[in-house]
């Protein structure tokens, strides 16, 4: 039986916890300080089902982390590194890891730090609202996509493990592209939407037609450095179609700018900026953004 710990006990890592007890893999969720959570943790799922679990128990925090086969990193971008750090010393030579972020980025500073490690990356789309601390709620389903990073493979156990418990997942040969296009969804939805106080929906609206153009063009060009090859058009047909299919939803990045909460926007648009800077190539409309929500967090 696969060893796997979750940590992070933020919306999405809760869910993928009860996503793996629910196809009978008892996860460990582990705080910040890596200490495995005991308290019963419940989903409402979406047809309204409430299911209460409790997770796997350990009083060992040394013996835990070195017998994880698995350990799933569901912090914010910007936490990613000091969990990274934080556990590497305690996880057995073998252990794999899975960045599961919003944004762009830590993998490139994680990949150096593995010391023969392997490493997937994803991305969800999976919606889910905390009513409490240890009350969650699945709000919509949606694609998560997993792939290969760098290092020894996912063990073909955890692999089909991973897509068969969570819903709508699937592994990409190439996951870089495909994190760069979840990277242009959120970095025009997520800082407009936490600027102007507004739902995903509103987005449809003209006034936003120009800047959500300029992050696309700007996205693409650096995209390009990369080597990772984009349309403008097909992202930018992606882009309104995530805002139609979550017209209501608040964007993680509006919920954090309204619980006074920092943003992953330097993951996200700021990701782009260093990028360009990096490549001399221009970047106004990201770095606007950029500037406007720093201003919003420096007011908390
Ligand atoms: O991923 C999201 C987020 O809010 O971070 C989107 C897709 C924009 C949905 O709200």
């Amino acid at each position: 039986m696969s060893r796997i710990g979750i940590l992070g006990a933020g919306a999405v890592g809760q869910l993928i916890a009860h996503q793996l007890a629910s196809a009978g893999t008892l996860p460990f969720l582990l705080d910040r300080q890596l200490t495995a959570i005991t308290e019963p943790y419940s989903l409402t799922d979406l047809n309204g089902n409430r299911n209460t679990l409790n997770f796997a128990k350990s009083n060992d925090k040394q013996a835990l982390l070195g017998e994880l086969d698995l350990l799933i990193i569901t912090v914010k971008a910007y936490q990613v590194i000091d969990a990274v750090t934080g556990a590497l010393p305690g996880l057995s030579p073998h252990c794999h890891l899975l960045l599961l972020h919003n944004g762009l980025g830590p993998h490139e500073e994680v990949a150096a730090l593995l010391d023969g490690r392997g490493l997937t990356l994803g991305t969800t789309s999976q919606g889910a609202l905390r009513l409490g601390k240890h009350d969650l709620k699945q709000t919509g389903s949606g694609l998560t996509q997993l792939g290969h990073c760098t290092g020894p493979a996912m063990a073909p156990g955890l692999k089909t493990l991973l897509l068969s418990a969570i819903p709508g997942s699937e592994w990409v040969e190439a996951i870089l592209p495909a994190l760069w296009q979840k990277l242009a969804v959120n970095a025009c939805i997520n800082p407009l939407t936490a600027i102007h106080g507004i739902c995903n929906g509103e987005l449809a609206d003209n006034a936003y037609q120009a800047t959500i153009a300029g992050v696309l063009r700007e996205l693409v060009e650096v995209a390009r450095t990369q080597g990772i090859e984009l349309q403008e058009e097909s992202l930018s047909a992606r882009v309104y179609e995530v805002i139609r299919l979550t017209a209501a939803n608040r964007s993680s990045m509006r919920q954090d700018v309204d619980h006074k909460r920092k943003t992953e926007i330097d993951a996200i648009n700021g990701y782009l900026v260093s990028l360009g800077h990096r490549h001399s190539i221009a970047t106004p409309t990201n770095r606007a953004l950029v500037d406007a929500i720093h201003t919003l967090e420096r007011r908390f």
